[in-house]
């Protein structure tokens, strides 16, 4: 009586609640086996990611205590609030290609300037400079029917000029940086300075 009487109730308990609970308590019981070994697996990737972690801190502190702290501290004392380095040399490079003048933006200490001007592009251009005042919206300035910005507008102040540049030439001309502002140095050929070939030069 008892025998049957448990035995309806068993599969009857089975299918609801011991089917689920037994295949996930199964795998519970062999898991102390399994996470004693996993334990000592653990522990050796543990020791292999510290050993890892240690060799990757080492190698990765080098270059970073080593370039780190060093452009920093030259960059807080050199450049103050400005983010780039001051140029202080009194020649100063420019590359004219299509349709670029790098650098795009440049911070330089004020003073008589040496431009160095190399065309590395495949067709003429010309670095012009201008000083305009700050109501000018620079990137925005008006071009007439032959793609130029009207060099003589009111507000532009023009500083240097200088003749077409060709392909693989170069042109060197003294310039006068002594007034502190942005100025802007620009290739004005036809439809050049709206395809953005302008860099922004910051004086100091
Ligand atoms: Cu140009």
């Amino acid at each position: 009586m008892t025998v049957t009487e448990t035995r309806p109730i068993e599969p009857e308990s089975l299918p609801p609640l011991p089917d689920p609970v037994a295949p996930e308590r199964a795998p519970r019981a062999p898991g102390w086996v399994g996470a004693a070994a996993g334990l000592g697996i653990v522990a050796l990737a543990v020791a292999l990611v510290a050993l890892v972690v240690a060799l990757g801190n080492t190698g990765s502190s080098r270059p970073l205590s080593a370039s780190g702290p060093a452009p920093a501290a030259a960059n807080a004392p050199a450049a103050g609030p400005a983010a780039a380095p001051l140029f202080t040399a009194a020649e100063i490079p420019f590359t004219l290609t299509e349709f670029k003048v790098s650098p795009t933006a440049i911070d330089v200490s004020a003073g008589t300037k040496t431009l160095q001007i190399a065309n590395g592009g495949t067709v003429q251009h010309e670095l012009l400079v201008f000083h305009p005042d700050a109501s000018v919206d620079w990137a925005n300035l008006p071009v007439g029917p032959d793609s130029r910005f009207n060099e003589d507008a009111p507000g532009l102040n023009q500083v240097s000029d200088g003749d077409n540049v060709d392909p693989g030439q170069s042109q060197s001309r003294q310039i006068d940086l002594t007034q502190p502002g942005t100025y802007y140095f620009v290739c004005n050929l036809p439809g050049h300075y709206k395809l953005g070939m302008w860099s922004k030069v910051t004086v100091h």
